[in-house]
């Protein structure tokens, strides 16, 4: 370890000022801390799939029709052994599971947690980047049983929201409604240390993500604004090109260098591919706190009212300037 780390601040000191912030008991503390620990063991079963044999797929198709991967389970299944004796946690939602999973006894918890426990799990047999997606939210009620409107809940409610990138670095992003706070783990010794204090999305530069193969599905307006972001006739400015095809990826690097992702709605698939609880929403929140903007072409994203769990949602998410163009667009403009 550097002796600068020594002055670094860890993810759980800022947990902590983060929980006095927003007068969240110590659950809140106790919840983050158990995504970072997730996260870390995600980071390690990623780094080794290829000497464990869990590249590939396991024969099993997700609630999205998706063929699973194993290390999309075993990601999965480090997020329930994490919360299992977590009292504050009731209840967890993810893609990789066609219901909520309730936890046995901890029916009072005040908090359920929806993920996306391996973003981007394609890009597993390529060592490209990858990711893990979550969102926190207060229950509106303790009593009894998790309830579906516990767990629909509108991206703006959120109580935390960010994501874990697992690339050449692990890093941990993450909000709680004030800045957003970047944190690269030091495998040395198991640490996230704050290097990315408050991020902002740059203005004016950067690089439009779309997957272009997918053009002749999108609606004409979706071709136009394409184009301009191609081109560099977009009132915003010039932008490069990039696609990672890891959501979490496409992501992080707009945040750091600006500009916009997009995965939009098709002709035949208005509703696009990404999910709206643990995907877009959690995103939508870290980009708002970063100054940035996310919308599903018409609407917010933290607008949405969800009415079903594994709900999917067209998505532009980025610095402002280019949501906004999007939007301008998409509407004919
Ligand atoms: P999952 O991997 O969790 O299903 O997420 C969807 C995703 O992989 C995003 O991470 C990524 O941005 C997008 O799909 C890529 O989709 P496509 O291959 O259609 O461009």
């Amino acid at each position: 370890m550097s002796s600068s780390q020594h002055l670094r601040l860890t993810l759980s000191d800022q947990f902590f000022r983060d929980q006095a912030k927003v007068k969240a008991s110590g659950d809140l503390s106790t919840i983050l801390n158990r995504i970072s620990l997730a996260g870390r063991i995600i980071a390690n079963d990623v780094m080794k799939a290829g000497l464990h044999e869990q590249l590939g797929y396991t024969g099993k198709v997700n609630v999205q029709g998706e063929d699973v991967r194993a290390l999309d389970m075993v990601a999965n299944d480090v997020f329930i052994s994490v919360f299992e004796r977590v009292t504050g946690v009731a209840a967890m939602a993810s893609e990789e599971m066609d219901e909520v999973y309730h936890f046995e006894g901890n029916e009072a918890g005040k908090y359920v947690v929806l993920h996306d426990p391996l973003d981007g799990s394609g890009n597993v047999d390529i060592d490209g980047s990858m990711g893990t997606i979550f969102s926190v939210h207060r229950r509106h009620s303790t009593d009894g049983k998790v309830s579906p409107d516990d767990i629909l809940q509108r991206g703006m409610d959120q109580v935390a929201a960010g994501y874990i990138l697992y690339g050449p670095a692990t890093m941990f992003v993450y909000t709680v409604g004030g800045p957003v706070n970047g944190f690269t783990l030091d495998r040395s010794v198991g640490v996230f240390f704050l290097t990315h204090p408050e991020l902002r999305f740059p203005e004016g530069t950067g690089s439009y993500a779309v997957n272009a193969a997918n053009e002749s599905k999108w609606i004409p307006e979706q071709v136009e604004l394409v184009k301009r972001f191609r081109d560099g006739s977009t009132k915003c400015g010039k932008r490069s090109a990039r696609y990672v095809g890891a959501l979490v990826a496409d992501f992080h690097r707009t945040l750091i260098q600006g500009g916009i992702y997009m995965y939009p709605g098709e002709v035949k698939k208005p509703k696009g591919k990404l999910r709206l609880l643990y995907e877009a929403a959690p995103l939508a929140m870290v980009a708002q706190a970063a100054g940035g903007a996310a919308t599903d072409g018409v609407k917010p994203i933290l607008d949405i009212e969800a009415t079903e769990l594994h709900q999917r949602t067209p998505l532009f998410i980025g610095a402002r300037a280019d949501v906004e163009e999007a939007v301008e667009v998409l509407a004919g403009g």
